[in-house]
């Protein structure tokens, strides 16, 4: 049994894997299931999951995991519209506009959804951190912009990531419901 992540994400992929080593493989897959318009990564994340687990039809459970960074002095923003802010802003330029503030704290959320044919379970994690100009050729998305315990996780290894990452936390509690589960 392969745990089936659906993600166009490699990063992710990459950190789950490092994660979950020896207790389950995980395989990349694509399928572009809805995301739901909510405000909620739970229930974007339990949707998707769900939807997914259905639609690909076999018995290997899913898993999706929507994250998102969310910049105290910007109302929480870009949070559920990060993937699109990456894209059209940038991660640069949001470094600019969270440098002219006073207040650079920022947290990173994520939900796991996982799916099987017993149900749908989710874990979050998060992390705070403060936002600086970007260093680092690790990781992926806004890692570069995030410092945490002065290493910006960009600079970090992916285990070193999976330690204090909003990520890591998820994946920790989901692995430990799953360890559980299988006993
Ligand atoms: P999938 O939806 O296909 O899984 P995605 O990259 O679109 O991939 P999200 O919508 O969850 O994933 O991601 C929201 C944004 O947050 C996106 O720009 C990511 O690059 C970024 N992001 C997510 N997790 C991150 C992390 O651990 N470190 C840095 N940026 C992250
Ligand atoms: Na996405």
């Amino acid at each position: 049994m392969a745990i089936q992540f659906v993600t166009g994400n490699e990063g992710k992929v990459r950190e789950a894997r490092e994660y979950l080593e020896g207790i389950e493989p995980v395989e990349q897959i694509e399928y572009d299931y809805t995301e739901v318009q909510s405000d909620s990564l739970a229930e974007i994340a339990a949707h998707g999951a769900r939807e997914a687990f259905e639609e690909l039809g076999s018995d290997e459970p899913v898993l999706v995991d929507d994250a998102g960074l969310f910049v105290d002095a910007l109302g929480g923003f870009p949070g559920p519209y990060s993937a699109y802010v990456e894209d059209t802003v940038g991660v640069e330029r949001l470094w600019r506009l969270a440098k002219t503030e006073e207040n650079r704290r920022a947290r990173f959320r994520t939900v796991l959804a996982y799916a099987d044919a017993d149900g749908t379970e989710t874990f979050s994690g998060s992390v705070a951190g403060t936002l600086v100009a970007p260093r680092g050729e690790g990781g992926f998305g806004y890692d570069p912009i995030f410092e945490y315990n002065g290493q910006t996780m960009a600079e970090m290894s992916t285990e070193e990531k999976n330690a204090i990452s909003h990520r890591g936390r998820a994946l920790a509690a989901f692995a430990e419901w799953y360890a559980d589960r299988e006993a």
